[in-house]
Protein backbone atom coordinates (compact mmCIF):
# COMPACT_ATOMS: atom_id res chain seq x y z
CA UNK A 1 0.00 0.00 0.00
CA UNK A 2 1.55 3.11 -1.35
CA UNK A 3 1.27 6.51 1.70
CA UNK A 4 0.35 9.36 0.39
CA UNK A 5 3.33 11.39 1.38
CA UNK A 6 4.91 8.64 -0.83
CA UNK A 7 3.11 9.63 -3.74
CA UNK A 8 3.66 13.02 -3.72
CA UNK A 9 6.84 12.43 -3.59
CA UNK A 10 7.97 9.07 -5.71
CA UNK A 11 5.36 9.85 -8.12
CA UNK A 12 5.67 13.19 -9.14
CA UNK A 13 8.13 13.00 -11.14
CA UNK A 14 7.78 11.44 -14.63
CA UNK A 15 11.17 10.41 -15.96
CA UNK A 16 12.85 10.24 -19.42
CA UNK A 17 13.22 6.40 -19.68
CA UNK A 18 15.54 6.36 -22.91
CA UNK A 19 16.00 8.17 -25.85
CA UNK A 20 17.89 11.73 -26.40
CA UNK A 21 16.61 14.62 -25.22
CA UNK A 22 15.37 17.32 -27.66
CA UNK A 23 17.01 20.58 -27.39
CA UNK A 24 20.32 22.32 -28.48
CA UNK A 25 22.46 19.70 -27.17
CA UNK A 26 20.93 16.89 -29.46
CA UNK A 27 20.67 18.72 -32.29
CA UNK A 28 17.04 20.17 -32.29
CA UNK A 29 16.11 23.07 -33.62
CA UNK A 30 17.11 25.68 -31.17
CA UNK A 31 14.11 27.93 -29.30
CA UNK A 32 14.14 31.00 -27.52
CA UNK A 33 11.39 32.90 -25.18
CA UNK A 34 11.01 34.95 -27.79
CA UNK A 35 9.76 31.99 -30.27
CA UNK A 36 7.67 30.41 -27.72
CA UNK A 37 5.38 32.99 -28.02
CA UNK A 38 4.89 32.57 -31.74
CA UNK A 39 1.70 30.62 -32.90
CA UNK A 40 2.70 27.32 -33.46
CA UNK A 41 2.37 26.10 -37.10
CA UNK A 42 1.47 22.38 -37.30
CA UNK A 43 4.19 19.80 -36.85
CA UNK A 44 5.94 21.14 -40.01
CA UNK A 45 5.90 24.16 -39.88
CA UNK A 46 3.74 25.27 -42.76
CA UNK A 47 1.06 27.42 -40.52
CA UNK A 48 -1.25 24.84 -41.64
CA UNK A 49 -2.79 22.18 -38.69
CA UNK A 50 -1.71 18.66 -39.32
CA UNK A 51 -4.07 15.62 -37.64
CA UNK A 52 -2.79 12.78 -35.96
CA UNK A 53 -4.59 9.69 -35.95
CA UNK A 54 -3.94 6.74 -33.21
CA UNK A 55 -4.54 2.97 -34.31
CA UNK A 56 -3.87 1.69 -30.88
CA UNK A 57 -4.75 -2.12 -32.18
CA UNK A 58 -2.72 -2.05 -34.95
CA UNK A 59 -0.50 -5.38 -35.49
CA UNK A 60 3.16 -4.61 -35.23
CA UNK A 61 5.28 -7.47 -36.73
CA UNK A 62 3.24 -10.05 -35.24
CA UNK A 63 2.34 -8.05 -32.35
CA UNK A 64 -1.38 -7.80 -31.93
CA UNK A 65 -2.20 -4.50 -30.49
CA UNK A 66 0.86 -3.17 -30.18
CA UNK A 67 -0.30 0.03 -31.26
CA UNK A 68 0.53 2.86 -34.33
CA UNK A 69 0.21 6.47 -35.11
CA UNK A 70 -0.84 7.65 -38.99
CA UNK A 71 -0.30 11.62 -39.18
CA UNK A 72 -1.60 13.26 -42.30
CA UNK A 73 -0.56 16.84 -43.19
CA UNK A 74 -2.62 19.81 -43.94
CA UNK A 75 -2.21 21.66 -47.41
CA UNK A 76 -4.71 24.14 -48.93
CA UNK A 77 -7.26 23.31 -50.31
CA UNK A 78 -7.41 19.52 -48.70
CA UNK A 79 -5.30 17.41 -46.88
CA UNK A 80 -2.35 15.93 -48.08
CA UNK A 81 -2.89 12.13 -48.38
CA UNK A 82 0.41 11.00 -47.65
CA UNK A 83 1.24 11.22 -44.04
CA UNK A 84 3.76 9.51 -41.88
CA UNK A 85 3.46 6.62 -39.52
CA UNK A 86 4.99 5.81 -36.19
CA UNK A 87 5.35 2.72 -34.28
CA UNK A 88 7.27 1.75 -31.01
CA UNK A 89 9.47 0.02 -34.07
CA UNK A 90 9.78 3.43 -35.83
CA UNK A 91 13.74 4.10 -36.04
CA UNK A 92 14.12 6.68 -33.48
CA UNK A 93 11.34 5.75 -31.06
CA UNK A 94 12.15 5.02 -27.84
CA UNK A 95 11.08 1.17 -26.94
CA UNK A 96 9.33 -1.56 -29.11
CA UNK A 97 6.44 -2.76 -30.54
CA UNK A 98 4.97 -5.81 -27.98
CA UNK A 99 1.81 -7.39 -28.27
CA UNK A 100 -0.50 -5.26 -25.93
CA UNK A 101 0.92 -1.74 -25.90
CA UNK A 102 -1.24 -0.03 -27.46
CA UNK A 103 0.45 2.85 -28.40
CA UNK A 104 -1.38 5.54 -29.90
CA UNK A 105 -4.79 4.92 -27.26
CA UNK A 106 -4.30 8.30 -27.14
CA UNK A 107 -2.30 11.76 -29.15
CA UNK A 108 -1.79 15.33 -27.99
CA UNK A 109 -0.10 18.22 -30.05
CA UNK A 110 1.16 21.00 -28.86
CA UNK A 111 4.63 23.08 -29.51
CA UNK A 112 6.02 21.63 -25.83
CA UNK A 113 9.63 23.03 -26.62
CA UNK A 114 8.74 25.78 -27.57
CA UNK A 115 10.04 26.71 -30.72
CA UNK A 116 7.05 27.22 -33.13
CA UNK A 117 6.22 23.67 -34.68
CA UNK A 118 4.04 21.43 -32.96
CA UNK A 119 5.13 17.82 -31.04
CA UNK A 120 3.10 15.03 -30.45
CA UNK A 121 2.50 12.77 -27.34
CA UNK A 122 1.13 9.34 -27.53
CA UNK A 123 0.13 7.32 -25.02
CA UNK A 124 0.64 3.69 -24.98
CA UNK A 125 -0.97 2.69 -21.41
CA UNK A 126 -0.28 -1.12 -22.15
CA UNK A 127 3.60 -0.28 -22.32
CA UNK A 128 5.46 -2.68 -19.39
CA UNK A 129 8.47 -1.42 -18.00
CA UNK A 130 11.26 -3.31 -16.72
CA UNK A 131 8.72 -6.28 -15.65
CA UNK A 132 6.28 -4.15 -14.62
CA UNK A 133 3.04 -4.85 -16.86
CA UNK A 134 0.64 -2.11 -17.89
CA UNK A 135 2.33 0.78 -16.17
CA UNK A 136 2.19 2.44 -19.31
CA UNK A 137 4.03 5.41 -20.90
CA UNK A 138 3.89 8.82 -22.91
CA UNK A 139 5.92 8.96 -26.30
CA UNK A 140 6.98 12.76 -27.56
CA UNK A 141 7.65 13.48 -30.90
CA UNK A 142 8.72 16.88 -31.77
CA UNK A 143 7.88 18.97 -35.16
CA UNK A 144 10.56 20.39 -37.85
CA UNK A 145 10.68 22.52 -40.74
CA UNK A 146 9.73 19.40 -42.54
CA UNK A 147 7.54 16.91 -40.64
CA UNK A 148 7.25 15.00 -37.20
CA UNK A 149 10.58 13.40 -36.51
CA UNK A 150 11.48 10.12 -34.43
CA UNK A 151 15.46 11.39 -34.18
CA UNK A 152 14.73 13.36 -30.78
CA UNK A 153 11.71 11.23 -29.39
CA UNK A 154 11.55 10.80 -25.54
CA UNK A 155 9.53 8.45 -23.63
CA UNK A 156 8.00 9.59 -19.91
CA UNK A 157 7.07 7.07 -17.88
CA UNK A 158 6.36 7.41 -13.90
CA UNK A 159 9.31 7.24 -11.69
CA UNK A 160 7.15 4.86 -9.83
CA UNK A 161 5.59 2.56 -12.15
CA UNK A 162 3.24 0.17 -10.87
CA UNK A 163 1.49 -2.62 -12.62
CA UNK A 164 -1.73 -2.04 -14.51
CA UNK A 165 -1.22 2.08 -14.03
CA UNK A 166 -2.30 2.70 -17.82
CA UNK A 167 -0.24 5.76 -17.87
CA UNK A 168 -0.90 7.68 -21.00
CA UNK A 169 -4.55 6.10 -21.43
CA UNK A 170 -5.65 10.36 -21.88
CA UNK A 171 -3.89 13.21 -23.09
CA UNK A 172 -3.91 16.87 -23.21
CA UNK A 173 -2.08 19.72 -23.95
CA UNK A 174 -2.23 22.97 -22.61
CA UNK A 175 0.04 26.04 -21.83
CA UNK A 176 -0.86 25.75 -17.99
CA UNK A 177 1.64 27.90 -16.51
CA UNK A 178 1.12 30.69 -19.31
CA UNK A 179 5.14 30.42 -20.55
CA UNK A 180 5.12 29.89 -23.86
CA UNK A 181 5.48 26.13 -23.52
CA UNK A 182 3.10 23.78 -23.88
CA UNK A 183 2.40 21.63 -20.80
CA UNK A 184 1.11 17.75 -21.18
CA UNK A 185 -1.56 16.31 -18.47
CA UNK A 186 -1.32 12.42 -18.54
CA UNK A 187 -4.26 10.33 -17.15
CA UNK A 188 -2.89 6.90 -15.13
CA UNK A 189 -6.79 5.80 -14.55
CA UNK A 190 -5.73 2.76 -12.92
CA UNK A 191 -3.14 4.44 -10.40
CA UNK A 192 -3.62 2.95 -7.11
CA UNK A 193 -3.99 5.87 -4.07
CA UNK A 194 -3.51 4.43 -1.00
CA UNK A 195 -5.28 0.67 -0.59
CA UNK A 196 -7.51 2.00 -3.02
CA UNK A 197 -7.02 0.35 -6.69
CA UNK A 198 -8.01 2.15 -9.96
CA UNK A 199 -8.35 4.91 -8.20
CA UNK A 200 -6.79 7.15 -11.03
CA UNK A 201 -4.77 9.52 -11.17
CA UNK A 202 -3.62 12.70 -13.42
CA UNK A 203 0.12 13.81 -13.79
CA UNK A 204 1.11 17.12 -15.66
CA UNK A 205 4.36 17.39 -17.32
CA UNK A 206 5.94 20.47 -18.30
CA UNK A 207 7.44 22.12 -21.33
CA UNK A 208 10.49 23.75 -21.45
CA UNK A 209 13.09 24.78 -24.36
CA UNK A 210 15.85 22.73 -23.68
CA UNK A 211 15.05 19.02 -22.62
CA UNK A 212 11.14 19.45 -24.08
CA UNK A 213 8.51 18.08 -22.50
CA UNK A 214 9.51 17.27 -18.47
CA UNK A 215 12.66 19.35 -17.88
CA UNK A 216 10.93 21.84 -16.38
CA UNK A 217 9.49 19.96 -13.57
CA UNK A 218 6.06 17.71 -13.03
CA UNK A 219 2.79 17.58 -10.60
CA UNK A 220 0.77 14.75 -9.74
CA UNK A 221 -3.12 14.78 -8.33
CA UNK A 222 -5.67 12.32 -7.39
CA UNK A 223 -8.61 12.53 -4.82
CA UNK A 224 -8.44 11.97 -1.71
CA UNK A 225 -5.83 14.33 -0.05
CA UNK A 226 -3.86 14.59 -3.38
CA UNK A 227 -5.67 17.97 -4.92
CA UNK A 228 -8.68 17.17 -6.25
CA UNK A 229 -11.27 16.85 -3.77
CA UNK A 230 -13.49 14.16 -3.19
CA UNK A 231 -12.30 10.80 -2.07
CA UNK A 232 -9.87 7.94 -3.42
CA UNK A 233 -11.87 5.21 -3.92
CA UNK A 234 -11.48 1.75 -5.89
CA UNK A 235 -12.78 2.02 -9.18
CA UNK A 236 -13.30 5.68 -9.67
CA UNK A 237 -10.61 5.51 -12.75
CA UNK A 238 -9.69 9.40 -12.00
CA UNK A 239 -8.25 10.79 -15.63
CA UNK A 240 -9.87 8.28 -17.34
CA UNK A 241 -10.47 11.30 -19.58
CA UNK A 242 -8.87 14.44 -19.14
CA UNK A 243 -9.15 18.04 -21.40
CA1 LIG B 1 1.33 21.57 -41.33
CA1 LIG C 1 6.58 -1.31 -26.08
CA1 LIG D 1 7.90 22.05 -30.94
CA1 LIG E 1 3.88 25.85 -19.96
Amino acid sequence: MRSMGVVLVVVAGLAVASGPVAGRSSGAPAATRTAAAAQPSGFDADGIGDLAVGAPGERVRGAVGAGAVHVLYGAVGAMNPTGQTFTQGTGGVPGGSEAGDGFGSAVAQGNFNGDGRFDLAVGAPGEDLGGVAGAGAVTVLYGTDAELRAAWAQLRTQANAEAGDRLGAALAAIDFDADGYWDLAVGAPWERVGSAAGAGAVGVVFGATDGGLGADGSQFFYQGGGGLGSTAEAGDLVAASVG
